[in-house]
């Protein structure tokens, strides 16, 4: 029976596909049928939160269909697979990206004007999942949608987070931070499968003995368990397959109704099942940063260990070996938040499946893969040895075998102490801890890098020692961005454009974008390019007047910095240059300055004072510009509150200036500067990350290139670079930056921004005043491209038109064949 296939269902009731019919009446008919038999409403009684659900649910329907669809195709085949390991994701909103893959969005509009309905009106109604602090997450919801697109067999792991990154408000100049509540009002396209858990062991100790078989074993004997069960989320692929976003809720494991002796147990039960259900309550809100949280690895482990439990279910369910799992699936590592799977696999195997170690370790690196995502060496992950022995007390061990397997080899080959010490899993000095990035590493078959330059200077830094100990090891995969999101749903006026030039071919394939190289000198053609533009501009002038209270005019150059707020990102350099223009505004020297709207948005680590400080100066100066008559005709500066995937999708359009100003050597990639590029904005930035390659693809003459490079920073540092001297015989440097303590900002308050000011005058660790002039002169020349209307929309068509490489299509194409070694299973409708 169970071999029969879904088609055949179907028709086996007397029903076609068209139950889940794409045309406007089906849509129409579902829509309602949703909402009086699964919300139970009257016409006269819906609220908006009632008309968004019974559209999602219609459409979840749909995509389940592919889904089921999708996996029918994936069995049959026994088809090799992905597994994507994320503690975060970032998926936004799913309807409209939804109604695009279906390709539904004007039959959707249809019925649902047909019932006087509006269909943006229901979208605008959505929220989001915020399972994520940035980038990273962010890349792991790209990778979904094009792995569905792509039809590889795949699933995404991770956490159901109760309360996902805080809520941002601005109160006061400062940011507040509010819990999330995200699934307050339901969460229409997940689907809970109680019969998907596990058990998850924590605590206790080990106990070692050898057994009949004159085997050696281990038990495990924990002092807690809990609960994991799987809520399926459908990722629909364009025009193509759908696979799963699996993530996990934390329960108690014993059921509430067990036999109470007394009052006194029935609490401590009830104690007990909101302990282990505090496992899944709260993301972390540390972006690159980690604080040695004890529930975090909870959380890490709890994860990683439902994961593969799953995946091992799955692969033996069909009678497939467990010794044969790293033929079925390749597992990635999305950064070290879920390396204790290297450990967890090997207990799975050799103390639950009693496979040998040898055998089980050559599993192992078979299965994983690392992706890198950060150099900074306060975000690399560690453990104290003393934690981790709490909590997984029998991973400690298995770690310690596999380093002290790793260190004997190493020994063999002749290596140092030194080097020994420096490549061991343990960090020996002060309290002895994992390293983290060294598990993934010895434990992967491929690490890399998300960046030609990050890649490199992986291989050259951070695992130096790994990377000569074997090359082959290392590559490169340069991220990429979901584009059907960020340019079809968010810009419907730029899709509809080049669409109409080019065809719809970019929509699978974005290299195509370079058919719209011929009209890039075309006057017709740019003066539509700038047509969408102001549109799309208007259309966020109202959304920042209804946000911040600012009013700003359209006209103006709309020059955009959105990211996670960090000393490394530099936003602090752009507001010094917007001091600068404000002092030559007061001095009357307004010569040469483009009219502009400075927009920031981007949320702080709640523990991150300088960053909530540089929110503050972002809000003082534009408090003090857009109060100031004399002053706020030319130039306006806005911090619009709470940067989510939703409010993304409404900027990146809107843009006509990318700031991409890090420290170069410090963003592995970024993406948010592939979304701007591809929404036609130009980009001002440093040598950094992804950036490199955008640049080389747009060429040098359509990108504003500023500052040092990698390499001139380190010898700025070797050099011993002083920053004081910058402030002492650079005028412009000392004015702005005695702005900031003169008193002018936040009421008279000189002390406010002191911190930043010592911070800039006396270490300066992002090198802010030595790339400073470099900065301001490239903004002259960004000032004078902007007055040649025509110069800026050549280049503005030609960023776009060279972009090709940077869909996440290609990212996941370059781990099929780099990495993963699996192949596309498309289904056939
Ligand atoms: C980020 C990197 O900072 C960013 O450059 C990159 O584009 C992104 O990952 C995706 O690869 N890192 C994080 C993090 O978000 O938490 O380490």
């Amino acid at each position: 029976k169970h071999n029969r296939s879904i088609e055949s269902y179907f028709e086996s009731i007397g029903a076609g596909a068209s139950d889940v019919g794409l045309s406007k009446e089906d849509i129409k008919k579902a829509f309602l049928h949703k909402l009086f038999y699964h919300l139970g409403r009257v016409p006269a009684l819906t609220t908006p939160n009632d008309l968004y659900t019974a559209m999602a649910l219609t459409i979840r329907d749909r995509a389940l269909r592919k889904f089921v669809r999708s996996i029918e195709e994936f069995t049959q085949q026994d088809a090799r697979g992905v597994a994507y390991l994320s503690a975060e994701y970032l998926p936004g909103p799913h309807l409209g990206n939804n109604l695009l893959n279906l390709h539904i969005v004007e039959e959707t509009k249809e019925a649902l004007a047909e019932l006087d309905l509006d269909l943006d009106e229901i979208l605008d109604q959505e929220g989001e999942p915020g399972l994520g602090n940035g980038g990273l997450g962010r890349l792991a919801s790209c990778f979904m949608d094009s792995l569905a697109t792509l039809g590889i067999p795949s699933i995404g792991y991770g956490i159901r987070y109760e309360f996902g990154i805080f809520k941002q408000e601005i109160k006061e100049g400062w940011q507040m931070e509010t819990t999330d509540k995200w699934l307050h009002s339901g969460n229409p396209w997940e689907i809970v499968r109680p019969e998907i858990s596990y058990v998850v062991k924590f605590g206790g100790r080990t106990e070692h003995r050898t057994n009949g078989q004159n085997r050696y074993e281990v038990d495990w004997l924990p002092d807690s368990e809990i609960k994991g069960t799987a809520y399926d989320t459908p990722i629909l692929g364009y025009q193509s397959n759908g696979i799963i976003m699996r993530l996990w809720k934390a329960e108690a494991v014993e059921s509430f109704d067990f036999s109470v002796y007394n009052i006194g147990d029935y609490y401590r039960a009830v104690e007990k099942k909101l302990r282990s259900e505090n496992i899944t309550k709260v993301l972390y809100p540390n972006d690159e940063n980690l604080s040695g949280k004890e529930l975090r690895l909870k959380q890490q482990y709890f994860f990683v260990s439902c994961s593969l439990q799953d995946m091992i279910r799955l692969h033996t369910m069909q009678g497939r070996k467990l010794k044969k799992f790293h033929e079925k699936f390749a597992i990635q590592l999305n950064d070290t938040h879920p390396s204790i799977a290297v450990a967890e696999l090997m207990r799975l195997l050799v103390d639950e499946h009693e496979i040998e170690w040898d055998e089980a370790w050559d599993i192992t690196r078979q299965t994983f893969a690392y992706t890198n995502h950060t150099l900074l060496p306060e975000a690399l992950e560690k453990w104290t040895v003393s934690l981790l022995g709490r909590i997984l007390p029998r991973h400690l061990e298995i770690i310690y075998e596999i380093n002290s397997r790793f260190l004997e080899e190493l020994r063999d080959k002749g290596y140092s102490g030194d080097q020994i010490a420096r490549m061991s899993l343990i960090d020996e000095q002060g309290e002895p801890s994992v390293r983290m990035a060294h598990l993934a590493t010895v434990g992967s078959f491929k690490v890399n890098g998300v960046s030609e330059l990050h890649s490199r200077l992986l291989k050259s830094q951070v695992l130096n020692d790994f990377a000569d100990l074997w090359p082959g090891k290392f590559t490169n995969v340069t991220n990429g961005v979901a584009h059907r999101r960020f340019v079809a749903v968010s810009n419907p006026g730029l899709a509809n454009l080049i669409s109409e030039k080019i065809g719809f071919g970019w929509l699978t394939n974005l290299s195509s974008l370079s058919e719209l190289e011929k009209f890039a000198k075309d006057e017709k053609f740019q003066q539509r390019w700038r047509d969408v533009k102001l549109q799309n501009k208007t259309a966020l002038t109202r959304f920042i007047e209804e946000q911040t209270g600012v009013k700003v005019d359209p006209d103006m150059l709309f020059d955009v910095q959105v990211k996670r707020i960090h000393e490394y990102k530099r936003q602090h350099l752009m507001v010094l240059h917007i001091i600068d223009l404000y002092l030559r505004i007061k001095d009357g020297k307004t010569e040469n300055i483009a009219p502009s709207t400075f927009i920031f948005a981007g949320k702080a680590a709640p523990g991150y004072f300088l960053a909530k400080l540089i929110i503050r100066l972002i809000t003082a100066v534009a408090d003090l510009v857009n109060d100031d008559e004399e002053v706020n005709k030319l130039i306006k500066v806005v911090f619009l509150p709470n940067f989510n995937v939703k409010q993304a999708q409404r900027v990146y359009p809107a843009a006509d200036l990318s700031e991409q100003i890090s420290m170069a050597g410090k963003e592995a990639s970024g993406t948010g500067n592939m979304k701007f590029a591809l929404n036609g904005a130009l980009t001002i930035g440093t040598l950094d990350g992804a950036n490199v390659e955008i640049r080389e693809e747009v060429g040098d003459e359509n990108f504003f290139l500023f500052g040092q490079t990698t390499e001139e920073i380190q010898q700025t540092r070797r050099e011993g670079y002083r920053p004081y001297q910058y402030y002492e015989e650079n005028e412009k440097i000392k004015r702005v930056l005695d702005f900031l303590v003169s008193g002018e900002l936040a009421n008279g308050d000189k002390d406010l921004f002191k911190p930043l000011y010592h911070n800039l005058l006396q270490q300066d660790p992002y090198q802010l005043l030595k790339d400073f002039d470099s900065y301001c002169a490239k903004k002259e020349e960004v000032f004078k491209v902007w007055n040649d209307q025509e110069e800026w929309t050549k280049k503005s068509i030609l960023n776009v038109a060279r972009m090709g490489k940077f869909s996440s299509d290609r990212s996941i194409q370059d781990y099929c064949d780099r990495i993963w070694q699996v192949k596309p299973v498309k289904i056939q409708e």
